[in-house]
């Protein structure tokens, strides 16, 4: 049973997204649990405020400090130990399926979303453990990436995929894209499925597949083509 805890001012946003689908089940059959915590729900400002004026100046607002660290207590008195807290920004390490592999390992994890200019540095200089980005582009907050985060970590969870797909063959596993896939009927627009695939000849499938991961991961991701050429051998 993995836990996951999501501290965000928009809670409904990461609920309403991750109870859909896979995701939604895996919570449902008790192997995942998902929470999301309102940060706002921490304020003690009579308005409920959460953010104020950058010191110093400068465009926009800032989430101050201590909602976020109200909430990350409250959530933290309940645990036996204290967990990786990872914060959701730009001027992380850009997370990847290695990373998701080591995520999956831990029994909780919370996951901080930004909104407006940033988080005070102070709280999280406090309670942060790990600094992640989803990649080179500018979103609005945290909440998507951490739903990204929260995705792919998930299906790495013993249990949350139940066809025996999870591990094996996929893009990523064994450092090449996968092969492409073909269901009925045997003709469409003229394009027929490839013979082989018809043939029953296990062997002879297996080699073809491969042999179009190569092609494809040299086509789409030549980066990963030199990655996978220079592991050859190693691992
Ligand atoms: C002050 C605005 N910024 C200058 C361009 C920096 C900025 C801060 C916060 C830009 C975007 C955001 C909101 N994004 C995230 O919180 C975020 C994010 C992203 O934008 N891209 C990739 N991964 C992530 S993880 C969190």
């Amino acid at each position: 049973m993995n836990r996951f805890h999501i501290l965000t001012l928009f809670p409904e946003m990461v609920m309403d997204g991750l109870n859909t689908s896979i995701i939604g089940r895996a919570v449902e059959a008790g192997h995942l649990k998902i929470q999301a915590v309102n940060i706002r729900d921490y304020s003690q400002n009579k308005h409920m405020k959460v953010d104020d004026y950058p010191y110093g100046g400068g465009a926009g607002l800032v989430m101050q400090p201590e909602p976020i660290y109200r909430a990350y207590e409250d959530l933290v008195k309940d645990m036996k130990k204290k967990p990786r807290v990872i914060y959701m920004t730009p001027q992380g390490r850009v997370f990847h399926q290695d990373m998701a592999k080591e995520l999956a390992k831990e029994e909780e994890l919370v996951f901080l979303c930004g909104h407006y200019e940033g988080i005070d540095e102070r709280v999280l200089e406090e309670i942060v453990t790990d600094y992640v980005s989803i990649g080179d582009y500018v979103l609005t907050g945290g909440e998507l990436p951490a739903m990204v985060m929260i995705d792919a970590i998930s299906r790495l969870v013993p249990g949350v995929l139940h066809n025996d797909d999870s591990a094996g063959d996929e893009s990523f596993e064994n450092g090449l894209l996968e092969y492409p896939q073909y269901t009925r009927p045997p003709v469409f627009l003229d394009k027929k499925v490839p013979d082989v695939l018809l043939s029953g000849h296990h062997e002879n499938i297996r080699k073809w597949r491969h042999e179009q991961s190569v092609k494809r991961t040299k086509e789409r991701r030549p980066d990963l083509w030199k990655e996978y050429e220079e592991n050859e051998g190693k691992e």
